[in-house]
């Protein structure tokens, strides 16, 4: 899962958790937490979700070993059926997807799902372009976050301009405070 930060990433995991224990798949959930304290694993340990943490840099780059040490743990525990990893707002996914493929081959499938903060899109395209155009080619699922706060033209002008640069993945429209759209990324993940 990747997104800029504050995209929205935490609040679809939960959703998609739910989805995940609602079609009775096993889950374990990965945090790669900025800082020291781990925020983001706490509001899903809150949720009685099982997860792990990761902190001290980012599982796209410095991390790498210690995201398939901690993938590798939870595989002989017994594996889970869904690893959801929500990366730091700064992670290359696609960084991430190449070193599990190639260090871990027993993993079934790696889905990448991005996801684009519509309410701060004009802003965040301009000012971090490189890293959220990247983000967005490396993904298999698109998600588009916030469609609350953004008028129809202002959503079709985001999914315009993602479609640009990734010509093939679905492009699913989210508010995922409401849970609106959650089910549309968990079935493009499982398609
Ligand atoms: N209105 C609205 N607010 C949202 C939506 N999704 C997330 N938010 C809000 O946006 C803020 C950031 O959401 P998070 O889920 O924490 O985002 P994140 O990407 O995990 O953030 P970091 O882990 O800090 O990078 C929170 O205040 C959420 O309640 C949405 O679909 N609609
Ligand atoms: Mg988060």
């Amino acid at each position: 899962m990747a997104g800029f930060l504050g995209s929205g990433k935490t609040t679809v995991l939960l959703e998609l958790a739910r989805r995940v224990a609602e079609a009775s798949l096993t889950l374990a959930i990965v945090e790669n937490e900025i800082g020291e304290v781990g925020v983001d694993g706490g509001i899903v340990r809150e949720r009685g979700l099982p997860v792990r943490e990761l902190f001290g840099g980012c599982v796209c780059c410095t991390l790498q070993t210690g995201l398939v040490d901690t993938l590798r743990a939870l595989a002989a525990d017994p594996a889970p059926d869904w690893v959801l990893v929500e990366p730091t707002g700064l992670a290359a996914p696609a960084d991430i997807t190449t070193t599990v493929r190639e260090l871990m081959p027993d993993v079934d499938e790696i889905r990448a799902l991005t996801l684009v903060d519509a309410e701060r899109w004009e802003t965040l395209a301009h000012i971090v372009e490189p890293l959220i155009t990247a983000q967005i080619e490396a993904a298999d699922v698109i998600a588009i976050t916030k469609v609350d706060l953004v008028s129809d033209d202002a959503l079709a002008q985001v999914t315009a301009a993602v479609r640009l640069v990734n010509t093939s993945a679905p492009i699913v429209p989210v508010a995922a405070t409401a849970g609106a759209g959650v089910q549309g990324i968990f079935e493009s993940l499982i398609a």
